[in-house]
């Protein structure tokens, strides 16, 4: 069903207007984007479609097609859902903490008496990013319905703010302590090109890609193994980051250096340094594949993705075996390089492959996943691809 056939359904009357914003696959840089330090995702071709309306009242209902029964509170309980005091469990299911926590922060950063007279709103959320696979289908939806509240409320926000009030509603309405980069992702992807994203500055170059020319698809690798980040590893792997930022005296990781590192050493415990030592090593490594890409093209990336995954795998320890799995039959396959994308945990690994070995290596990890006993992964291409858009 599309989101205006669902809206139909939910209303009775034509939607207003349709935005959809995509989810994002990361190049490399993972975990560095809490730590202020540098990252290279580009947004994909799956998106999340948002088809909302308003209504007379000032109430706002949700509706997606993953659930069965719409949510509908008014606008002024909002800041009662959502208080601000830190990760909460959100008390409407957590799909709706999504559109709705991004209708809090939107109404919080206009003045009171203007909040006061905001128009209530419908809106009906249906997506082909795939969930749980750490493709970002989570910032696919903070960015769609702020798109639609951002057109619907005349705000007038730029894209970097709907960013920040992405993360914010991720962040305090979902509970996930996750940083800015699958929300910039998200809405600042161009087609054929990464976003270089300084997260401290939120300054953003966009970097082309050329894979297409190079005769190379990016194949990802969805192990079918969901992952959350509102619980338990990627929360204590920030405390760790967190811990070595302040051992080493500084504001965060991005104020580390590899030279510092045997200071780190002497200062942390093994796990800890561990951690510091990933995230200082792929800041670098960010800043190594975007300058390759200019010189040298998108072929000679191979080994950053590579060294980029073996840091995951035995320093920051976020990978598991069925990523390990993935990235290593598809090297023996000839891939250029490949590495686990995302939070870790589960979820998906990419990998850039020729056009022609798309099919040869898809069933060689079939294969190797059948003969390890995992459950069959789900394999696609994806595409460097544009932001949001209103789409009707
Ligand atoms: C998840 C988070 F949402 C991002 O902010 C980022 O930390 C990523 O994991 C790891 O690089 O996608």
């Amino acid at each position: 069903m599309t989101a205006a056939a669902l809206f139909r359904t939910l209303t009775g009357s034509d939607p207003a207007g349709v935005w959809s914003a995509p989810g994002r696959a990361n190049l490399i840089g993972e975990h560095t984007d809490y730590n202020d330090g540098f990252v290279l995702p580009f947004a994909i071709q799956h998106r999340t479609f948002a088809a909302a309306g308003l209504r007379t009242d000032g109430r706002i209902r949700v509706a997606s097609s993953f659930a069965n029964d719409a949510v509908e509170v008014a606008l002024d309980e909002l800041e009662a859902l959502f208080p601000t005091t830190g990760s909460q469990v959100p008390a409407v299911p957590e799909w709706a903490a999504y559109p709705l926590g991004v209708a809090w922060v939107l109404r919080a950063l206009i003045p009171a008496a203007a909040r006061a007279a905001l128009p209530g709103v419908d809106i009906a959320i249906t997506s082909d990013v795939p969930v749980g696979a750490g493709l970002s289908s989570s910032a696919a939806i903070e960015g769609a319905s702020g798109s639609a509240l951002n057109e619907l409320w005349s705000l007038g926000l730029d894209p970097v703010t709907l960013a920040r009030a992405g993360r914010r509603a991720e962040n305090e309405a979902v509970g996930a302590p996750t940083g800015i980069m699958d929300q910039m992702a998200s809405m600042l992807g161009r087609a054929d090109a990464a976003v270089f994203l300084d997260c401290r500055t939120l300054e953003t170059r966009s970097i082309p890609l050329g894979f297409a020319e190079a005769g190379l698809e990016v194949l990802v690798i969805d192990t079918g193994v969901e992952h959350a980040h509102s619980t338990g590893g990627y929360r204590e792997r920030r405390a760790s980051c967190e811990r070595g930022a302040a051992a080493l005296g500084v504001p965060a990781l991005r104020d580390v250096t590899v030279a510092d590192l045997p200071r780190a050493a002497e200062l942390l415990d093994d796990v800890d340094f561990r951690c510091v030592r990933h995230v200082v090593t792929e800041d670098q490594r960010v800043l190594d594949t975007v300058a390759v890409l200019a010189e040298r093209g998108p072929r000679a990336i191979g080994e950053l993705l590579v060294a980029s995954h073996a840091s995951m795998r035995d320093d920051f320890e976020i990978s598991i075996a069925e990523l390990d799995t993935a990235v290593d039959t598809a090297l023996a396959h000839g891939a250029v390089g490949a590495r686990m994308t995302g939070g870790g945990f589960g979820g998906s690994a990419i990998a850039l492959v020729d056009h022609a070995l798309v099919e040869p290596v898809s069933v060689a990890v079939r294969a190797a996943f059948a003969q390890a006993g995992f459950a069959e992964p789900h394999l696609f291409t994806v595409t460097p691809s544009d932001g949001p858009r209103r789409e009707a």
